[in-house]
C-alpha cells in the first residue's frame, strides 16, 4: 500500500466511526438530564433520526414523558421563518423520531420534556450540512 491509499483509509475509518457514533449532547431541563443523539454527526439535509433519554435528579430513567421536538430556522433574507414539530415515541429506553432538515444551515432544536403537567425544555443548536 502507498502512503497516499494508507492515509484515505485511515481518513474512510474515522469518517465511518464517526458516523457510527453521531452527535451526542448532553443539557439539563428542569431537574432532568435530557441525552440527545442525532444519527449522523454533523446532521444532513434531510432525514435525520433523534433518539432521546431523559433522566431525573436522581440518575433514574423517566419512561413516562411525553417528549417533542420543536425545530426549525428564523427568518432569513428571501425565506420565512421555518418550525416543524416530531413527536416521539418511547421505546427501549429512548424517545425517538426523525428530523427533516429542508436545507443547510443552523438549525434550532428543542426537545421538549413534559411530565406531571410541567414542561421543560432543552435547547441546542445545530449546523445542517
Ligand atoms: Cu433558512
Amino acid at each position: 500500500m502507498t502512503k497516499r491509499i494508507m492515509i484515505a483509509a485511515l481518513l474512510v475509518l474515522i469518517a465511518g466511526m464517526a458516523y457510527a457514533k453521531g452527535m451526542e449532547v448532553t443539557k439539563k431541563a428542569g431537574g432532568n438530564t435530557v441525552t440527545i443523539t442525532l444519527r449522523n454527526d454533523p446532521p444532513v439535509t434531510g432525514e435525520n433520526a433523534i433518539a432521546v433519554i431523559v433522566k431525573d435528579a436522581a440518575g433514574k430513567a423517566v419512561t413516562d414523558a411525553k417528549v417533542v421536538v420543536d425545530y426549525g430556522m428564523p427568518a432569513m433574507p428571501g425565506m420565512p421563518a421555518m418550525k416543524y414539530k416530531e413527536d416521539t415515541a418511547f421505546k427501549d429506553g429512548k424517545y425517538t423520531g426523525t428530523l427533516n432538515f429542508s436545507m443547510p444551515g443552523s438549525w434550532y432544536v428543542n426537545v421538549k420534556v413534559g411530565k406531571a403537567g410541567k414542561t421543560n425544555t432543552a435547547k441546542l443548536n445545530v449546523d445542517v450540512r
